[in-house]
C-alpha cells in the first residue's frame, strides 16, 4: 500500500464506490509511468508522437471541438451561503450540487481507468506549498498534470499518516459500456459540465470537461479559487501573475509580478527578450503567483506551478523565441496542426507549413477556406503546449527557492484598443489597488463563452476569485496597509492600443522592457513623471525609444489620457462597483471620488 493516510484511503475508496472504474492506479510521478502512458495513448489513436527526431517525446492530442477551453459558465463557487461566493462567482448551493454531481459521477468511470496523482503545488516539502490528489479518469491530464505540477511519490510521504492534503476529483464523465470504443477525446455535454468548488472545505469537484483549467485541477481550481479563500482566510495572497526578475547593467535585480487575464501575453512578458542594452529578464513564472510577507516585511513570491500551459497561436521566434526553446522536447500540445512531417505547427508560427492534420482532425493546408470563404485555421485559437518550466532557457535560478522573490513592482492591465495609455503609475498602493480592482479587457479565446465586449476583470481574477470579490478587495487593501512602505509599487500597462484604423501604436514583446526599465528606474528615484488626472506617467525623453522607431505623433496617441473618454468610462465603473453592495470597501469608494474630482 502507497499509503496510510485515512483521508486518503477513505477518500480513494469512496470515489471508487461511486464511479465504479475497471481499475484504480495510484501514480509516482515517475518517467517510467510517463512513458507507459505516452504509448498506451499513442497505441490507442488519441495521441500522435511526433518525429523523434525534430520534437523528442512530444505528443499531439485534439480535443473535442465541444471541448477547447474553460467554461466560465459552468464553474461554480459552492459556498454555505451565496453572499460568500458574491456576484463575480456563479453560485451554488453546496448540499444541492453534490446530489447533482453525485448522481453525474454514478458510474461514470465505468470502462476506464482511475488514476490517483499526488502532487504538490510549490517545491516539494516547502513550507509554502500545498499538497493536492487529484483523481482522474483522464490519462491525458495525468500526463498535463506530470509536467503542470509537481507529481511524484514522495507527496505519499510528505502527507504522512495524518497530513491533509485538497481532494480534487475529476471526471471527463463518459463511461464506457461493454464493448464500446472510446471516442478522441471523451468529454460531456455542455449542461453536463460542472466545474465545482466548495471553499469551505477545500474540495473541487469536475466533470465533463478534459481541457486545460478544468481538468488540470491544481491549477486554476486549487492555485487560484481554492488558495484565494484559503490566502485570504490566512493572510497572504494567491494571484493570476506571471513573476519575472529584471536585471538592469548594473546588476540591480528587481522583481515584477504582473496581471493579466489570460490570452493577454502573460508568457511573453514573463519570458520577454528585452530590446535594451544591458537589461536582462529571467522568468519564475507565467500564470500564477503566491506570495506572503517576510520576515523584513517585505512581499515574497513563488511560481506554485512546475510548468507552462501556453497559447500556442502567435508563439514564434519573433514574438517568444524562449517559450519555443522550451517546446523541443518533453512537451504536449493540444488542438494545434500536426503537420505532414510529423512535426507541429500553429498560425502565426513564423514557419513555413506546407500542410497536415488540423486541431479537429481534418487533412489541412494554409490558405484553406470554407463553404463561406472564410479561412480555415490549422490550430484553434485556444491550442496550448505543455513545457516543463525547467526547459525555458531564461528559467531564473530562484525560481524553485522556497523563500520565493522580493517584488518590487506590481504591473496590471488588459487588452483595450483604445483609452487606456501605453503606461501609468499609481499615485501610491491604494490608488493601485483601485486601479487593479477596476481593470478591464476585451474578451480573449481562453473562455469562449464570455460574450460582453469589454469586461472588468479585477487583478485578471474574475474567473478565479474563490469568495466575495468586495471581500477581494479589502483584503488587498488590508495587504497594503501590512506592507506599508514596503509595498510594491503599483502600474497599469496596455500594450494593445490601436490607431481608429486599427493599427497597432506599439510594437509590444521585447520592446516592452523599456516599459518595465522606466517602472524600475521610477521605484529607484533615477526619473521623474508627469501627474495626469489618471496616475503618473513618464517625462518626456524618460521613457526609453532608442533605435525604434515610432513617431512624434503615434507616440502622442499612445500616451494620449483623453479626460472624456475617461468621465465616460467612470459611469460604467460606478455600476460595476455598485454590485459589491455592503461589501464594497470605503477606500474603493473614496479612490473612486478622488479619481472623479481629478478629472473635474
Ligand atoms: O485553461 S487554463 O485556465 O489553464 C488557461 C487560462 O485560461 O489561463
Ligand atoms: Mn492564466
Amino acid at each position: 500500500m502507497v499509503t496510510k493516510n485515512k483521508k486518503l484511503l477513505d477518500w480513494v475508496a469512496e470515489v471508487e464506490k461511486m464511479c465504479n472504474p475497471n481499475s484504480v492506479v495510484w501514480c509516482d510521478g515517475s518517467k517510467e509511468e510517463y512513458d507507459r502512458l505516452s504509448n498506451e495513448m499513442v497505441a490507442s489513436g488519441m495521441a500522435v508522437r511526433l518525429d523523434e527526431t525534430k520534437r523528442p517525446n512530444c505528443l499531439a492530442f485534439n480535443s473535442d471541438p465541444s471541448d477547447v477551453a474553460r467554461v466560465e459558465g459552468r464553474t461554480y463557487i459552492a459556498s454555505l451561503k451565496e453572499e460568500d461566493a458574491g456576484p463575480l462567482n456563479n453560485w451554488i448551493d453546496p448540499v444541492e450540487l453534490k446530489k447533482t454531481m453525485t448522481e453525474l459521477y454514478t458510474g461514470c468511470m465505468k470502462g476506464r481507468t482511475m488514476y490517483v496523482i499526488p502532487f504538490s503545488m510549490g517545491p516539494l516539502g516547502s513550507p509554502i506549498a500545498k499538497i493536492g490528489f487529484e483523481i482522474t479518469d483522464s490519462p491525458y491530464v495525468v500526463l498535463n498534470m506530470h509536467i503542470m505540477a509537481r507529481v511524484s511519490a514522495k507527496v505519499y510521504g510528505i502527507l504522512g499518516e495524518d497530513g491533509d492534503f485538497i481532494p480534487c476529483l475529476h471526471s471527463v464523465g463518459s463511461p464506457l459500456e461493454e464493448g464500446q470504443k472510446d471516442s478522441r477525446w471523451p468529454c460531456a455535454p455542455i449542461e453536463k459540465k460542472y466545474i465545482a468548488h466548495f471553499p469551505e472545505e477545500n474540495l473541487i469537484w469536475s466533470f465533463g470537461s478534459g481541457y486545460g483549467g478544468n481538468a488540470l485541477l491544481g491549477k486554476k481550481c486549487l492555485a487560484l479559487r481554492i488558495a484565494s479563500a484559503m490566502a485570504y482566510r490566512e493572510g497572504w495572497m494567491a494571484e493570476h501573475m506571471l513573476i519575472l526578475r529584471l536585471t538592469n547593467p548594473e546588476g540591480k535585480k528587481f522583481h515584477i509580478a504582473a496581471a493579466f487575464p489570460s490570452a493577454c501575453g502573460k508568457t511573453n512578458l514573463a519570458m520577454l527578450q528585452s530590446t535594451i542594452d544591458g537589461w536582462k529578464v529571467e522568468t519564475i513564472g507565467d500564470d500564477i503567483a503566491w506570495m506572503k510577507q517576510g520576515e523584513d516585511g517585505r512581499l515574497y513570491a513563488i511560481n506554485p506551478e512546475n510548468g507552462f500551459f501556453g497559447v500556442a497561436p502567435g508563439t514564434s521566434e519573433a514574438s517568444n523565441p524562449m517559450a519555443l526553446a522550451s517546446v523541443n522536447k518533453n512537451a504536449i500540445f493540444t488542438n494545434c496542426v500536426v503537420t505532414d512531417d510529423n512535426d507541429i505547427w500553429w498560425e502565426e508560427m513564423g514557419v513555413e507549413c506546407t500542410g497536415g492534420t488540423d486541431w479537429k482532425g481534418n487533412p489541412w493546408k494554409p490558405g484553406m477556406k470554407d463553404e463561406d470563404g472564410k479561412e480555415i485555421k490549422g490550430a484553434h485559437p485556444n491550442s496550448r503546449f505543455t513545457a516543463p518550466a525547467s526547459q525555458c532557457p531564461v528559467i531564473c535560478e530562484d525560481w524553485e527557492n522556497p523563500a520565493g522573490v522580493p517584488i518590487d513592482i506590481f504591473v496590471f492591465g488588459g487588452r483595450r484598443s483604445n483609452t487606456i495609455p501605453l503606461v501609468h503609475q499609481a499615485f501610491d498602493f491604494s490608488h493601485g489597488v483601485y486601479m487593479g480592482a477596476t481593470a478591464a479587457s476585451e474578451p480573449t479565446a481562453a473562455a469562449l463563452d464570455v460574450a460582453q465586449k469589454l469586461r472588468f476583470d479585477p487583478f485578471a481574477m474574475k474567473p478565479f476569485i474563490g469568495y466575495h470579490g468586495g471581500d477581494y478587495m479589502k483584503h488587498w487593501f488590508e495587504m497594503g496597509n501590512k506592507l506599508g512602505d514596503k509595498a510594491p509599487a503599483c502600474f497599469y500597462v496596455n500594450w494593445f492600443r490601436k490607431t481608429s484604423d486599427g493599427k497597432w501604436l506599439w510594437p509590444g514583446f521585447g520592446d516592452n522592457s523599456r516599459v518595465l526599465k522606466w517602472m524600475c528606474e521610477r521605484v529607484e528615484g533615477k526619473v521623474g513623471a508627469i501627474e495626469t488626472p489618471i496616475g503618473l506617467m513618464p517625462k518626456e525623453g524618460e521613457l526609453d525609444l532608442s533605435g525604434l522607431d515610432i513617431s512624434a505623433e503615434d507616440y502622442a496617441e499612445l500616451m494620449k489620457v483623453d479626460k472624456e473618454l475617461f468621465k465616460a468610462s467612470l459611469a460604467e465603473a460606478e455600476e460595476y462597483l455598485a454590485q459589491f453592495g455592503d461589501k464594497l470597501p470605503d477606500e474603493m469608494k473614496k479612490q473612486f471620488e478622488n479619481l472623479k474630482s481629478r478629472l473635474g
